[in-house]
């Protein structure tokens, strides 16, 4: 029998003060790529207050489930995710399938506080549970020709209204450069505050991306694909004009209906006023040199 997953820590058990010390001189005395993984979300964790449980889900995005705010978390309560596995194929030497259970045992998770921000123009602040993308990744071996990967999300019909009624082509897919997919930013997430991920949410397993806008940020997911060519992706599939590629959060470059420039934050207080959105969401140290050389306003 499969061993249930189920993570008891609470939230001050996540990440001990002691760990945070000793990293935070790691990163003083420089010693490279491991001390940029962790500054990301140590600065994060420093600075950022994370909105609530209660409003990271309840006001969610998961058009398999319907269109509006308040449709996941009335009814990602029939997504089925036992049991659940992922496939990672395409061009790569050794295609691995592996369980829900056997990540939740393999890898370490940590926990991440990220700003989270949406192309609608509203934001949170999210503490994520997970470990990088690039632990998973690098349990395959790509081929010389792969440039990045695709994902794509589960699709059961039954139980998702969404999918029944069409709004979407499912399967949600989505796709990341194989240098965006390796940052140390991006998170394969299993939790937030110390819980298993809410099925509204993404469950079990989902990626985070949060220098890049929301629906990057694909949830529930079954495949990640190994490709040449820059993947099909669900939102520039339906409108290429609107919505780009790399959706990169960049207040200096609007959407064609409305300005990118600020942003809502979700319970942020009684005028839901807004704040400046930060170039690359706040994370423009960390990510800025790998778009070196490219235009961001046409490659948006
Ligand atoms: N499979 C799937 N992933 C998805 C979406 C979706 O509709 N389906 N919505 C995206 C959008 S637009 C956003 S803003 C975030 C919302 O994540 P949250 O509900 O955890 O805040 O999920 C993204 N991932
Ligand atoms: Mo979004």
């Amino acid at each position: 029998m499969a061993r249930r997953w189920t993570n008891r820590l609470t939230r001050d058990d996540v990440t001990p003060k002691s760990a945070f010390m000793n990293r935070r001189q790691l990163i003083a005395s420089g010693v490279g790529a491991s001390a940029l993984s962790i500054a990301g979300g140590l600065q994060a964790s420093e600075t950022l207050e994370p909105n609530t449980f209660e409003q990271i889900t309840t006001y969610n995005n998961f058009y398999e489930f319907g269109t509006g705010k308040d449709d996941p978390s009335k009814n990602a309560h029939n997504l089925q995710t036992e049991p659940w596995s992922i496939e990672v194929d395409g061009l790569v030497e050794n295609p691995l399938t592996i369980s829900f259970d056997e990540i939740a045992s393999e890898f370490e998770t940590e926990e991440r506080i990220y700003r989270f921000r949406c192309v609608e123009a509203w934001s949170m602040v999210i503490p994520w549970n997970g470990f990088e993308l690039a632990d998973l990744l690098d349990r395959v071996t790509p081929l010389p020709e792969a440039k990045y990967v695709q994902f794509e999300t589960a699709v059961q019909p039954e139980n998702m209204i969404g999918v029944k009624r069409g709004v979407l082509d499912f399967p949600y897919r989505e796709g990341l450069r194989l240098d965006e997919a390796r940052h140390p930013l991006t998170l394969l997430a299993t939790g937030i505050y110390g819980e298993p991920m809410p099925n509204q949410n993404g469950a079990p397993i989902r990626i985070v991306v949060p220098w890049k806008y929301g629906f990057k940020s694909i949830k529930s997911i079954v495949r990640i694909t190994f490709t040449e060519e820059e993947p099909f992706t669900t939102w520039v599939d339906l409108n290429s004009r609107e919505y780009g590629f790399y959706s990169n959060v960049n207040p200096t470059v609007d959407h064609p209906r409305w300005s990118q420039s600020t942003e809502r934050l979700i319970g942020g207080g009684l005028f839901n006023a807004r704040q400046d959105t930060l170039m690359f969401n706040g994370y423009e140290e960390e990510v800025a040199s790998l778009y070196e050389g490219m235009d961001l306003t046409k490659q948006f």
